[in-house]
């Protein structure tokens, strides 16, 4: 039979803290690092790590950062590199699955996205991810055919990505369709309805809605005792009291899409663009939601990594 390919694991550089959890069955949830350096400004981005570390550490789990650091690929960082990744800010690249090779064997910094935080927490062993929001299908993509690697990440990445749901800078109707496609299940957390990142509700349907963290885990160890290969993408609505007004920021987020049109950004730039356009045209009010729900999102992994590594 031929041997295993083990070869991966000298790139990895697993902290203490993580290591110990992973081997002594304590539950880990990974974070990614793409919403430190690109998705929120800083000093908020740097205080918004830490504080979706500590809920993760409180409910008796473990947080696992992950970030390529001098071409070290980082499962778990100190406070001294999260606040490196914050006030570098979008100087770090911003790193996807085709952007990994690049970084490691050339020793540069990257801040990883959904899908390359998804492909690092598996090779770590780690089952459950808390994130903002996913990349999807963009509104124009029947033009651009931007649809993001997230959701082929999701179609072939055996982690659990606990999310707000998609915000409305992209189209939500085909990016569920691209996610049943892929045979991607989409469970609304609480929720039949699929949350739209800053607001709890949108006109779409999650596949299921499942309310007990208990059941999501199961459903997990299910999938992949059959060999269903792939994500499962968990919905978990912002809580009412940090919602944003639903015409406010649909307004805003039309006006966003508009500008990267007329200035012609594309590719990876567009989301990072439309991010920082829509926090500035709130005067930081998207901001505000948009660390709330994250913050809930650290929570529910939390409950669903406790529930998976129980025995
Ligand atoms: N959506 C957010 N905040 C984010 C991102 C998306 O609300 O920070 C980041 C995530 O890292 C996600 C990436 O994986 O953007 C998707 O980028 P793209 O659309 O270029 O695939
Ligand atoms: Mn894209």
């Amino acid at each position: 039979m031929e041997k295993e390919n083990l070869k991966y694991q000298s790139y990895l550089s697993i902290n203490e803290e993580v290591k110990h959890a992973l081997e002594n069955n304590i539950p880990v949830v990974a974070l990614e690092s793409t919403i430190i350096s690109h998705g929120m400004p800083y000093p908020k981005n740097v205080e918004t790590a830490k504080s979706c570390e500590k809920i993760i550490r409180d409910n008796g789990c473990v947080p696992a950062t992950i970030a390529i650091i001098n071409g070290k690929i980082k499962v778990g960082l100190t406070d001294d590199e999260l606040d490196y990744l914050g006030k570098m800010g979008p100087k770090v690249i911003k790193t996807s699955r085709r952007d990994i090779p690049y970084i490691v064997s050339l020793n540069k910094d990257g801040a990883t996205t959904v899908s390359a935080t998804m492909i690092i927490a598996n090779l770590a062993g780690i089952k459950i991810f808390a994130t903002g929001g996913i990349g999807g299908v963009h509104r124009n993509a029947h033009i651009t055919m931007d649809i993001s690697c997230d959701l082929e990440e999701l179609g072939k990445t055996n982690v659990c990505v606990v999310c707000a749901g998609a915000k409305s800078i992209l189209d939500l109707g085909k990016t569920l369709e691209y996610l049943e496609t892929k045979g991607v299940l989409v469970i609304g957390y609480k929720t039949k309805t699929l949350p739209a990142f800053y607001t709890s509700h949108s006109p779409f349907e999650c596949d299921v809605r499942i309310d007990n963290p208990g059941e999501i885990s199961k459903l997990l160890k299910t999938k992949w005792d059959l060999g269903l290969n792939g994500g499962v993408l968990v919905t978990n609505p912002i809580p009412k009291e940090f919602e944003m007004d639903e015409a406010l920021i649909n307004e805003k987020i039309d006006e966003a899409v508009k500008e990267a049109e007329d200035k012609h950004i594309v590719g990876k730039e567009i989301t990072p663009f439309l991010l920082a356009k829509i926090v500035k045209e709130t005067n930081g009010e998207s901001l505000e939601s948009n660390i709330k729900l994250v913050q809930n999102n650290c929570l529910l992994a939390s409950l669903i990594a406790k529930e998976y590594y129980k025995d």
